[in-house]
């Protein structure tokens, strides 16, 4: 492990013992640092190895054959059973449930065997008699798939092609024999290296970074990009960095010495523009720092990296480098505006996610600008929908300042056809024929307002990713994609069903859209790590675009792969100067409290406030959400409804879905009239209120922390939710916080500890789990507060703005570097996705119907 280092035996040279010995114990501490870093290396390693061989050691159909040997009435019995079900397909918990309804005995004699560890993997059952075919999923992000003959008891093992091919004979029979489009992008990544841990999964940047110091630490060459890339760097025409005079790596070195030499005989403090000539007349220009001291720190890293690269510092220096100055960042659709659009739909946590990350961006651009020495004013433009019909927001104006910023705006840019510009606001589901002119007309405006190009481009949800990824692709300009909800995993089934559900949610453009930007993006960022590959038992939402199929349309065999290095887990956090703990007196905003109380317990029943509240003393049971139907606010009324104790303990409040005018949202107009239903059904008035949206932030903060006050908790019933910045907002707020545990809020809230997870497809046992609580706060009223402190203390820790905004700024100059010195930017997988956009998309885009103007 150590013959890299030339050993330096050579100090008998250096006159002074003194001397001699600084470099005895200077040689040593590099030697042990390398060991470290070799051993660290090599651990990584053994331990990928031996995960994969852990999941490789036999074969599926090997394990499979050998328990079958042994047990094979009971297996017989059982994919019986699965297979009497008849042709269709069975999820996770449904194939479980099979296999708690066969007799115990037979549990008892398969529980510890091969197969029930394959049928505990298995996400998917597809049945079609007189197979069974299973997709098994081992790991995160690692798949194998088996079908069994169930009358014969064969098993055979499957491609990805294969069991999607028999999957699609649920709806095409066995008409899909050839010629299907299928998508692969594996062999386009197959020469890029990647980790194998599953615990790697969203450590893109650490990976890449591990990656290109053992490169550079290797071969001297590698460090000539990190050369060119230094030397090219520039602002506006004018040059960073380095210039001109620095020819190759031995006068850079030489430079660099240079110049610590000569700043380590000055004050900290000094100014750059003291000793600026200097250093351009050495070949340094601006952008190592603003002081003496930062600018030494500086040189010290990149010494150290010539020296002997390390991910840790080669990861500082870039974060360091001057990179971003003008940010683009898209989300065309819904309703984006700072007042009065919260809770509408398709207007809720993006939007809020977007104005805090642009507030928390800009901060962090200026305090960096400044420490580099730099003089230049940064820019963010949020690019939206200009909504001529604007209903009372600012959705109508071109440019909006954006609150508590200095130099980020809202630009509004409409959709227009050859008819002329739309004026209604649309659903999310319909945006797909407007997007490619959108983005033209996006180019157009950002190039006048910016008087240049951006040098990073974020999007956000598959509308806005697509955008990002063609403005990406004529500027070439790094992009990050934020994908905030992938719908394929909110609507089970809806791959392989799409043809049914294509009237009303085009989801063959949304998917394809989404494969485009995520092959196309330089980096993803994600809020957890079950948003990229679930958990052990949960397939993740990128994960389930790796293989699935679009029957009559293509078949995707390689769509993603989950360790790409190109996922980072970079989670939000809440605005901290609206969502604060309410122990903090002095900032409790006590002004809002008559109108809280007039929404939350006046007699009157109007378009603002429904139901009553009979009793003030009871602790309240708070949820807010867009009223569509996977938030399940209804479910959670239900659950309510049928649990006495529950009922006897705690008032419900629910905010959700806007009575002062009528909904255009089919979902919420459903789920509205479900929530009159129950209203009636289980004789609510007196223990319930359901309040209209609302979307004065700042007064909500206030509201979560008064429902605090009350003893209350916040819930989040949603049958499926991508992240949940409500869960964060309560929590944040000190209310103690019981959340789905479908998606994001499983990994945000450690069950028990700070907060709870609920199962919304078990209504009866969260209502449970809710009565448990409150009856032990009852007898023991320190419990409440036990659990509120757990909450801000898992907050603090993980999830706040500050630490986002780092982080996205250290990504960019890491991505942005391999972006110009890497062949990540693989001309071959570019042209495959133009082609992919030209021949598919586009024309499923343009098959989806044009808003009718009323
Ligand atoms: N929200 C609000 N008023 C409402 C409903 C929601 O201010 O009537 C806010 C809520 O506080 C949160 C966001 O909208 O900041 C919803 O984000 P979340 O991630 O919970 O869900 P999404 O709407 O994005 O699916
Ligand atoms: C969309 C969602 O569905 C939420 O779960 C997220 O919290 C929100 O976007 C912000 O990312």
């Amino acid at each position: 492990m150590f013959f890299f280092f030339p050993s330096l035996s050579s100090f008998h040279v250096y006159p002074s013992p003194f001397i001699s010995l600084s470099i005895i114990f200077i040689t040593h501490l590099v030697t042990l640092f390398c060991s470290v870093f070799f051993f660290f290396h090599f651990w990584v390693q053994f331990e990928e190895m031996a995960e994969r061989a852990l999941t490789r050691v036999h074969s599926l159909r090997e394990r499979l054959d050998s328990t079958l040997t042994a047990h094979r009435n009971e297996i017989l019995a059982l994919l019986s059973r699965i297979e009497g079900k008849g042709k269709g397909i069975l999820l996770h918990h449904q194939i479980i449930l099979e296999f708690e309804a066969i007799p115990e005995e037979n549990r008892k004699k398969l529980a510890d065997g091969a197969f029930f560890e394959i049928l505990k993997a298995s996400q998917e059952a597809i049945v079609l008699p007189p197979w069974v075919a299973l997709a098994v999923r081992p790991r995160p992000g690692v798949w194998e798939y088996i079908r069994v003959n169930v009358h014969a008891l064969v098993v055979e093992e499957l491609t990805v092609a294969e069991y999607l091919r028999f999957k699609e004979e649920l709806v095409d029979g066995s008409s899909n024999a050839n010629f299907v489009l299928e998508l692969d992008f594996e062999p386009f990544n197959a020469s890029f290296p990647r980790p194998t841990l599953s615990k790697s999964i969203g450590k893109g940047v650490e990976f890449l970074n591990r990656h290109l110091s053992a490169k550079l630490f290797h071969d001297k060459e590698s460090m000539h990009p990190l050369l060119e890339f230094l030397k090219v760097h520039c602002h506006k025409g004018k040059n960073m960095m380095l210039n001109d005079r620095i020819q190759n790596l031995n006068s850079l070195q030489h430079v660099l010495r240079k110049a610590e030499e000569y700043l380590v005989a000055l004050p900290a403090e000094t100014p750059y523009a003291e000793f600026e000539h200097k250093f351009q007349e050495i070949g340094l220009e601006r952008g190592w720092g603003d002081t003496a001291e930062r600018v030494l720190e500086m040189i010290q890293l990149l010494l150290d990296l010539l020296e002997a690269p390390d991910p840790c510092t080669l990861e500082k220096f870039l974060g360091r480098i001057p990179m971003v100055f003008n940010v683009v960042i898209l989300t065309p659709h819904g309703y984006f505006a700072q007042d009065n659009v919260l809770g509408y739909p398709d207007t809720g946590g993006q939007v809020v996610y977007i104005l805090d990350q642009v507030r928390a961006l800009e901060n962090e651009m200026l305090n960096r600008i400044k420490q580099q020495g730099l003089n230049i004013t940064p820019r963010i433009l949020i690019i939206t929908r200009l909504l001529p019909d604007a209903v009372g927001t600012t959705c109508g104006q071109r440019l909006e300042k954006v609150y508590g910023t200095e130099y980020s705006d809202i630009l509004r840019i409409p959709f227009r056809t050859e008819k002329g510009i739309v004026r209604r606001w649309i659903s999310r589901f319909e945006v797909w024929p407007y997007l490619e002119t959108y983005t033209e007309d996006v180019a157009h405006e950002i190039s006048k307002e910016l008087q240049g190009k951006p040098d990073l481009i974020i999007g956000n949800y598959s509308d806005g990713n697509i955008v990002a990824s063609l403005l990406a692709h004529k500027l070439g300009v790094t992009q990050c994609t934020i994908a905030h909800a992938l719908e394929k995993t909110k609507y089970p089934d809806s791959d392989i069903y799409w043809k049914k559900l294509e009237d009303k949610y085009h989801f063959s453009c949304q998917f394809t859209a989404d494969l485009f930007a995520m092959n196309h993006t330089d980096f993803i960022i994600t809020s957890t790590f079950q948003e990229i590959a679930g958990s052990k038992d949960t397939v993740g939402q990128y994960e389930s675009h790796t293989a699935f199929t679009l029957p009559g349309l293509y078949r995707v065999v390689h769509g993603i792969d989950v360790f790409d290095p190109k996922f980072n887990i970079v989670s939000p956090g809440a605005d901290m100067s609206i969502y604060y703990p309410y122990t903090v007196e002095k900032k409790r905003l006590k002004h809002f409290h008559s109108e809280i109380e007039e929404l939350l317990y006046s007699k009157v029943e109007n378009e603002e406030h429904w139901c009553v509240l009979n009793d003030r003393n009871k602790p309240i049971l708070f949820t807010m959400a867009r009223l569509d139907r996977v938030k399940n606010l209804t479910g959670l009324v239900e659950w309510y409804g049928k649990n006495a104790k529950l009922r006897e303990l705690v008032n419900l409040v629910v905010v959700g879905g806007d009575r002062r005018k009528e909904s255009k949202d089919l979902e919420e107009k459903a789920e509205m009239k479900k929530m009159f239903e129950l209203i009636e059904k289980y004789k609510l008035n007196g223990q319930f209120r359901w309040i209209s949206s609302q979307m004065n932030r700042v007064r909500n903060g206030e509201l979560y922390r008064y429902i605090c006050d009350t003893k209350g908790a916040f819930v989040q019933p949603a049958l499926y939710e991508a992240f949940g910045l409500t869960v964060v907002e309560a929590m944040t707020c000190g209310l103690p916080t019981f959340a789905t545990c479908n998606g994001g809020p499983a990994e945000i809230i450690v069950h028990g500890k700070s907060g709870f997870n609920i199962d919304p497809y078990h209504g009866d046992q969260a209502a449970e789990i809710l009565v448990d609580f409150f009856e032990k706060c009852k007898t023991d009223p320190s419990y409440w507060t036990k659990i509120s402190e757990g909450g801000l203390k898992r907050i603090e820790e993980k999830y706040t703005w500050k630490i986002y905004s780092e982080r996205l700024l250290t990504l960019t100059g890491v991505y942005g570097f391999w972006k110009h010195v890497s062949n990540l930017d693989r001309l071959e997988s570019r042209r495959y996705l133009e082609m992919f956009y030209a021949l598919k998309y586009r024309k499923l885009a343009e098959s989806v119907p044009l808003a009718v103007e009323e």
